[in-house]
């Protein structure tokens, strides 16, 4: 069987990432092989999804796919934006820098966020492919549902009335910022 490697240690993207790629791979963790997650010092999602595809992709001789991902909202400078998860580890947990974010949005009429993720596909010749996945919504006015993962609870993607942590976990994965990006990606290669 064809071996993937799946470069992130999130295992909500690693679960999700997994689903949406073809039957064909065996898909394989860092963490299974013992790699670390290399330094982020991109300023952008494209370029940290390349940067951790090309790191991971030095440990192996089989195709790597990488996601840079993070929630962007407007009326804060698109923060917390590629520091998403630095943010969380800064307050301890998701749930801390959720309240956070909720403090920061008190009085703000603009709700208008988006999930971003930049994904970097490179094959086993080191050949690569990056594509951008969006997702537009709204900030909600507390943390609601307990599904998904991340930022997923305060996130309500335009056209739903439900938080990503209120939607089962399959509904989130057909719509989302992640979804997006491998369509493009699904066109550009057979993955
Ligand atoms: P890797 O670098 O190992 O992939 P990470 O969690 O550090 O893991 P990122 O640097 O891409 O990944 O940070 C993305 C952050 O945005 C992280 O905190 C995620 O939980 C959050 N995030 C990304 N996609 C999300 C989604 O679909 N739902 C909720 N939160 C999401």
């Amino acid at each position: 069987m064809k071996k993937i490697l799946i470069g992130t240690h999130n295992q909500g993207k690693f679960r999700e990432i997994a689903v949406l790629l073809s039957k064909k791979y065996k898909k394989i963790s860092p963490k299974s092989l013992k790699i670390k997650s290399p330094k982020e010092t991109g300023k952008t999602f494209g370029s940290n999804s390349k940067l951790k595809a090309n790191y991971f992709s030095k440990f192996v001789n089989f195709p790597v796919i990488s996601d840079d991902s993070g929630l962007c909202i407007k009326s804060i400078k698109n923060k917390p934006g590629i520091y998403s998860a630095r943010l969380a580890k800064k307050y301890g947990s998701f749930f801390k820098a959720m309240q956070y974010l909720l403090k920061k949005m008190k009085n703000k009429k603009n709700r208008s966020a988006y999930f971003i993720c930049a994904l970097t596909y490179k094959d086993k010749k080191k050949k690569s492919i990056s594509v951008i996945g969006k997702i537009n919504g709204t900030i909600s006015n507390k943390i609601r549902g307990n599904k998904g993962f991340g930022y997923d609870p305060i996130f309500i993607p335009n056209s739903y009335t439900k938080t990503f942590g209120e939607l089962p976990k399959y509904k989130k994965m057909k719509i989302d910022h992640r979804f997006i990006a491998f369509r493009k990606l699904k066109k550009r290669v057979r993955i």
